[in-house]
């Protein structure tokens, strides 16, 4: 595949590594993503430590070619503005489904926290931030997996377009279905991980997380989280209590 990985601007990569200095030196610190609850969780603390140490930093996952894209299912909240989705949010449902009736052009990502220019990020201020497509392999903690086309803007051309502050540490992603997640610097700088607005050179389509979704190519299907409404930069790691995975049986970390 051809390689079209951005150079982050020189300020916005020193803020990152002083970042990412401070995730390191902090390993043994009770800030670190968490092994607590159960004893189970050792294991994941033990995974993520272990990639950690053992990948590259901007390892590449695999890239496919156009012909083997296969179809894909759409998982859990397939339409977060249809009142009848389990998971459809009183606060933002009905939001979700006037922006969907306007084509999305009212749309806009909020980015907050540990960034010098807080913004509204409409899909045409995405799409003016450099763009990459990728064909990679989405792997269900279920057990299925699927190939697709993603295109997108990289993460971390957007939080360096936000000025990220070097405190920071995770990225907190919060959708219209009211699904919450977070990933660290490592994960929210690699060259893969897009917001991807393009599905197999189509607008993203509504089932698969319109207009706007997170894709993390480095973890399971379940942390690149779809219908995105709004970005939070923070230093200390929120596990969202009952709404996050960790108190709903899931990994925070899912490397794979
Ligand atoms: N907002 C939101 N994001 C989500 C989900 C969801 O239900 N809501 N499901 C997750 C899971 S478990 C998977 S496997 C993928 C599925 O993506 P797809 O529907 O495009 O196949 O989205 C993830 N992101
Ligand atoms: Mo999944």
């Amino acid at each position: 595949m051809p390689s079209n990985d951005i150079l982050l601007p020189r300020r916005a990569l020193v803020g990152g590594l002083a970042s990412l200095g401070g995730l390191a030196l902090a390993g043994c610190s009770d800030e670190n993503p968490p092994t607590y609850g159960n004893l189970l969780r050792i294991a994941d603390d033990f995974t993520y430590r272990a990639q950690r140490l053992l990948l590259p930093r901007n390892a590449l996952v695999r890239q496919f070619d156009h012909a083997d894209i296969t179809s894909m299912p759409a998982i859990g909240t397939t339409d977060p503005g249809n009142a009848k989705e389990p998971a459809f949010s009183t606060d933002f449902g009905e939001a979700y489904d006037r922006l969907r009736k306007a084509a999305f052009a009212e749309w806009r990502l909020e980015v907050a926290g540990l960034v010098a220019r807080p913004g509204a990020y409409a899909l045409a201020d995405l799409k003016a931030l450099p763009a990459r497509t990728q064909i990679t392999r989405h792997t269900c903690e279920e057990g299925w997996s699927s190939i697709a086309q993603w295109t997108g803007a990289p993460l971390a051309a957007l939080l360096s377009h936000a000025g990220m502050l070097p405190t920071a540490r995770y990225v907190n992603f919060h959708a219209y279905d009211e699904t919450v997640d977070s990933i660290d610097l490592y994960d929210a700088l690699h060259p893969q991980t897009i917001l991807a607005y393009g599905m197999n050179g189509r607008d993203l389509p509504v089932a698969h997380g319109a207009p706007a979704r997170l894709r993390v190519e480095t973890q399971l299907g379940y942390k690149s989280v779809k219908f995105l409404r709004r970005i939070e930069v923070v230093e200390k790691f929120d596990d969202f209590g009952k709404k996050g995975n960790i108190q709903n049986g899931w990994s925070w970390y899912a490397g794979i």
